[in-house]
């Protein structure tokens, strides 16, 4: 699409073929094309707006949170770095900024429709054409350009030339694109200039295409199936597709540079290796309450978490706010909280564990994760409240990723008996509302080994060691309540089906295997890698570094999990790295 000269940057055009978010408010949408020869121009009303607050301290960042989802991890990364933040109330707030973070999030129509709105899509394009420091994530990227075919098309901010595609998966490609990919920086980045060849954290279905009309203002790009955009920047004007928040150090750099633009760093950055997307590695806490009341990690043997003394105690392995900001510090790309007594307790009765999230995502900058207890719930007193109401909770408590266990499974098998999508269970819901890269679908299978695949209705698979009486084959039934009930459902025929219900991810137990030490389900991990096309998480079993590059090189999972060897400290995170990237298996340093 041609963008029209900046001289007529408040016209509207006509884009009939376009569906506008919200037609009520479609003439608002402003399209121009931003020129950087002619960033001095200013609109007289932007002028008088920013000089009544011109008076802010250069230690107050503005943030535009438009409500539509958890930005917490994004204010604790700025409080982090010794700024103060203020909030976007009304369109002037925008307009008298000095510097503005735009954390996108939830879908791009109802961004659209809420910026629109609320007046706040005008004010956006004026303060980004007067080329003052602005910062998108994310959404806040995507935004920028002219349309995205997330359930559209559907008109954006039209300030970038071209359009917002999403990743094909009928290749073979895992979607969503989670995990940490390589970027390739351009010379003179800016922001980016201190972060060259490493990995940062992605987690998107849709991407900005480049082309030649939006050239230059590509500052990286990243490869998935494609090249597609991960950063661009004109000016003070950047925005991102990744998540600088959710990147460790290297994504605190970024954000360092952009709200201290002189801040060069001292030394010289690390040069990274990073060049696709790293297998990731996980450190996952199993929490809950031992007999004195206390949330402590614990670590089962096949589910079984009672120390075998007189006393019957559940394990402690320590705290779990300390022990998540410790498998930070060690590389944990992901931490992965674990209720596991949310089937029968009540999550937001279980207020330590929120408090627990808001914790540790204060110093934790990279993904979280919290599963157990996510369902619909009546308390004591009658009060309802929606799996949704209980994910909410926990995203605006810090989690990045809710993962649904027990709900998951009798979600499915209505799915499988009706033939129909309710709409209404807590998966569904929740990625609805979230996008289905929020939504992970934890399975509790355990094996059952059968002589011959006609012996079950369910799909099973060729064991590499046969069973005790010489089975070769096995299916993996699944279990609810923390492996006490199995299902009539396959592991195979759950994930298939989560999937389109919408999960974004599977994370991938086997109870045969937990806290075994003897390695992951190879097995299992192949038969549901090789069923689905979102990422799978293998977990369960971990013993050495070498079970990790066994389940990477033998398998399609993207990811691996452990919990019992971090927390006995016998394999750091470092090592099992270390190993990896001897073995040629790309992980972030
Ligand atoms: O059903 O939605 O309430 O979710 C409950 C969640 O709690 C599920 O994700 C379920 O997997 C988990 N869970 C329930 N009971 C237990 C238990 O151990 N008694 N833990 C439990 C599951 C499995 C892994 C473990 C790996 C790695 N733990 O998360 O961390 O197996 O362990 P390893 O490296 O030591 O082998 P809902």
């Amino acid at each position: 699409m041609e963008a029209a000269p900046f001289g007529s940057a408040f016209t509207s055009r006509s884009l009939s073929p376009l569906s506008s978010s919200s037609s009520s408010t479609s003439q608002s949408l402003l399209y121009f094309s931003f020129n950087k020869a002619r960033l001095k121009l200013k609109s007289p009303r932007a002028f008088s707006v920013r000089a009544a607050s011109s008076r802010e301290g250069d230690s107050v960042v503005t943030l535009l949170d438009y409500g539509a989802g958890n930005v917490r991890s994004v204010r604790n990364a700025i409080r982090h770095l010794g700024f103060d933040i203020k909030d976007v109330q009304t369109p002037e707030d925008i307009l008298g900024a000095n510097r503005l973070i735009f954390p996108g999030v939830g879908a791009f129509a109802s961004a659209m429709d809420v910026l629109n709105k609320k007046g706040m899509a005008e004010a956006l394009c004026t303060y980004i054409m007067e080329d003052r420091p602005f910062l998108g994530i994310c959404l806040g990227l995507q935004l920028l350009f002219e349309s995205s075919e997330e359930n559209g098309p559907v008109r954006g901010l039209g300030i970038i030339p071209g359009v917002v595609g999403r990743f094909d998966a009928s290749s073979g490609l895992r979607v969503p694109h989670i995990g940490w990919n390589a970027l390739k920086v351009r010379e003179g980045s800016e922001i980016l200039d201190d972060i060259r060849n490493r990995h940062v954290y992605f987690v998107h279905s849709y991407h900005a295409i480049p082309s030649n009309d939006n050239m230059d203002w590509v500052s990286s790009t990243c490869n998935y199936g494609d090249n597609f955009i991960a950063s661009v920047g004109k000016g003070n004007v950047h925005a991102v597709q990744f998540h600088p928040e959710k990147s460790g150090d290297v994504g605190l750099t970024v954000l360092r540079r952009f709200l201290s633009p002189r801040s060069h760093m001292e030394k010289k950055p690390t040069e990274g290796n990073a060049s696709k997307l790293a297998k990731r590695v996980i450190a996952c806490l199993d929490v809950r309450a031992n007999d004195k009341g206390d949330l402590v990690v614990t670590k089962g043997d096949q589910y079984d978490v009672r120390e075998r003394t007189e006393e019957n105690e559940v394990r402690n392995l320590g705290k779990p706010v300390d022990l998540a900001g410790q498998y930070y510090k060690d590389g944990a790309d992901e931490v992965s909280f674990l209720n596991i007594t949310g089937f029968r307790d009540f999550p937001l009765g279980d207020l330590p564990m929120l408090q627990v999230l808001r914790c540790t995502s204060e110093n934790v900058f990279v993904p979280l994760t919290v599963g157990g207890g996510i369902r619909d719930f009546t308390d004591a007193t009658g009060r309802y409240y929606s799996s949704l109401e209980v994910a909410s909770e926990y995203f605006r408590s810090g989690a990045d990723k809710v993962s649904i266990g027990s709900d998951a499974v009798y979600a499915a098998e209505e799915y499988l008996r009706t033939g129909m999508k309710s709409g209404k269970s807590s998966l569904e819901q929740i990625s609805r509302v979230y996008g289905n890269q929020a939504v992970v679908v934890s399975i509790d299978p355990r094996r059952m080994y059968i002589n011959s695949p006609e012996d079950v209705e369910f799909r099973s698979t060729r064991v590499t060691n046969p069973g005790p009486n010489g089975e070769e084959y096995a299916w993996y039934q699944c279990t609810v309540n923390g492996g006490r009930e199995g299902r009539q459902i396959g592991a195979y025929e759950l994930a298939k089906a989560v999937e389109e219900l919408g999960a974004g991810e599977i994370l991938l137990n086997c109870i045969d295997c937990d806290g075994q030490g003897k390695g992951f389900d190879i097995d299992l991990v192949k038969l549901i890698s090789d069923a689905v096309s979102i990422p799978v998480i293998a977990s369960s079993g971990a013993g050495t570094a070498w079970h990790f590059s066994e389940v990477f090189e033998k398998t399609n999972a993207s990811a691996a999990l452990a919990a019992g060897i971090f927390h006995r400290k016998e394999v750091p995170i470092q090592s099992v790295k270390e190993h990896l990237l001897k073995k040629g298996i790309e992980v972030r340093i």
